[in-house]
């Protein structure tokens, strides 16, 4: 199997830890997306949305969006509950994630930390104040509770950790989320845990050559 991947995205990363924890090999692909590589038409003949995480499968189907390829390879494993409740609360973390979640947390961070929150000082802020509500959800979601579903992690966990573990960097004070603190350290605790994500490259920068055309990522 393939992994086409960005090495500083947080979407990503959350494939590489499920990889990890389940201790599966795997190619990993490189793709510059400030270099315009997921945006080529080979690429986007794999991925028409042009984004990465994508995983080629053996059989030459690709599989994209993060919380899909993590349901698909959490499957049969610890990582996804049989029951359909416990399953239908699994997708409904994964959903959060992605409407509520990343879009701010992971674009406020993104933003902050290659410059993009020049100039628009008032959308950045918006999307960090949205971050910290969705922040305080998450710590709702985890006050009494150990994992988000069940009592073992699933996807669901691994999901949110991607960028919960990095939220300070959006310019978000994590003091007031005691319960989210401990749950970052359970999934730092889980046996095979990783964590590779890098920092943006510089090429990643607002106005630079390549990140000055680029902003779709996080
Ligand atoms: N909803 C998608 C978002 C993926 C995404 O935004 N990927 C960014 C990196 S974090 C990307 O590859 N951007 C490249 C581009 O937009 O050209 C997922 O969860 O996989």
């Amino acid at each position: 199997m393939k992994l086409y991947d960005y090495p500083a995205s947080a979407n990503c990363f959350k494939v590489r830890l499920l990889l990890a924890l389940l201790d599966r090999p795997y190619e990993r692909v490189p793709v510059d997306i400030f270099a315009g590589e997921s945006s080529t038409a080979a690429y986007l003949a794999k991925n028409p949305a042009g984004r990465t995480p994508l995983v080629e499968l053996p059989s030459g189907e690709t599989v994209a969006e993060s919380n899909a390829i993590l349901l698909y390879l959490g499957e049969g494993t610890r990582f996804v509950p049989e029951g359909l409740e416990e399953r239908a609360r699994v997708w409904a973390w994964l959903f959060f994630e992605q409407n509520l979640f990343e879009p701010n947390v992971g674009t406020a961070r993104f933003w902050r930390l290659t410059g993009r929150d020049a100039g628009r000082h008032e959308e950045w802020e918006s999307r960090r104040l949205a971050g910290i509500g969705a922040l305080e959800a998450l710590e709702r979601g985890l006050t009494g509770r150990e994992w988000l579903v069940g009592d073992a992690p699933t996807v669901a966990d691994i999901a949110l950790y991607a960028y919960a573990h990095v939220a300070h960097e959006a310019g978000i004070e994590m003091a007031p989320y005691g319960s989210v603190a401990g749950w970052l350290a359970r999934v730092q605790a889980e046996p095979g845990f990783v964590n590779d994500l890098v920092s943006y490259p510089a090429g990643a920068r607002a106005g630079s050559a390549s990140g000055s055309v680029h902003d779709r990522a996080s």
